[in-house]
């Protein structure tokens, strides 16, 4: 640990070195994290800063955080971030990862979220915050969030009474052409626990209705278990348009509905 936390020392100081230098040569590029900065939160002193991608929308999100304090970046500790929606009746959560330090940007946390249903008249979202600092400092606190609606997940019942959320991964923007095809699974334990399912198989039909009782599917290699819920495959649509693609997660014990993505294809 204290060798470690030496090294650590050592290494910023070089990147300052290099941030330096590179700063000097103005055609240098520094990476930086392409994300944008989507709610800010400010708790006891500390600035929370939420970038991601996209507008946070229902299905998976990648969530990146930024902690600092008096304009300086904090490293903290231990750090969690859980999404809780609230409805008139009740609250819940959705699937969700704690932030983790990212390696090629340290300013940065990562985490994620499968975000159940979008923000509207049913109620509204935030993420509760919770972190210890290198010195300490226990620091809890909310940061508001708006998730956008969108076809990228689905529920679906079990005969068992189960309910699993499946999440259109991959491709974000389906194109013609090859592509990893992949989708995550989660049960709903609770409606504040949703861990990930990644023992099951899934049956996956990708179908592009004609019109007039004619109609195709597509090349595809059906997505496999790979952990942490994540299955993957890949696809080669043959045409753009709207497609469909109904998804069955079977478990040893257990079997769903069938459940149908309906999304448009580009031409690439
Ligand atoms: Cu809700």
């Amino acid at each position: 640990m204290y060798k470690n936390s030496i090294l650590k020392k050592f290494s910023i100081v070089i990147l300052l070195v290099v941030a330096a230098i590179s700063c000097d040569s103005s055609n240098t590029n520094t990476p930086e994290l392409e994300a944008s900065l989507l709610s800010t939160a400010s708790i006891d002193g500390y600035t929370v800063e939420l970038f991601s991608e996209n507008n946070l929308r229902s299905g998976y999100n990648n969530l990146y955080w930024k902690v600092s304090k008096d304009g300086e970046v904090i490293e903290l500790d231990s750090f969690s971030a859980m999404p809780i929606m609230h409805m008139t009746q009740m609250s819940h959560s959705c699937p969700y990862t704690s932030p983790e330090m990212m390696s090629d940007f340290t300013d940065y946390y990562q985490s994620s979220a499968n975000f159940i249903m979008p923000s509207g008249e049913m109620g509204y979202w935030e993420v509760q915050l919770e972190f210890t600092t290198k010195s300490n400092e226990a620091i809890s606190g909310e940061i508001d969030i708006e998730v956008e609606p969108s076809w990228m997940i689905t529920s679906a019942q079990s005969s068992n009474g189960n309910v699993y959320f499946i999440s259109w991964y991959a491709p974000e923007t389906p194109k013609t052409g090859n592509q990893d095809l992949a989708f995550m699974v989660h049960k709903r334990e609770s409606m504040m626990s949703f861990p990930a399912v990644s023992d099951a198989e899934l049956e996956v039909y990708p179908y592009m209705d004609m019109g007039g009782g004619e109609g195709h599917s597509t090349p595809f290699e059906t997505p496999a278990a790979t952990g942490a819920g994540m299955y993957e495959g890949s696809i080669n649509y043959s045409m753009s348009g709207t497609w469909t693609t109904t998804v069955t997660v079977m478990t040893e014990a257990d079997t769903s509905s069938a459940v149908t993505f309906e999304y448009s294809v580009r031409a690439q």
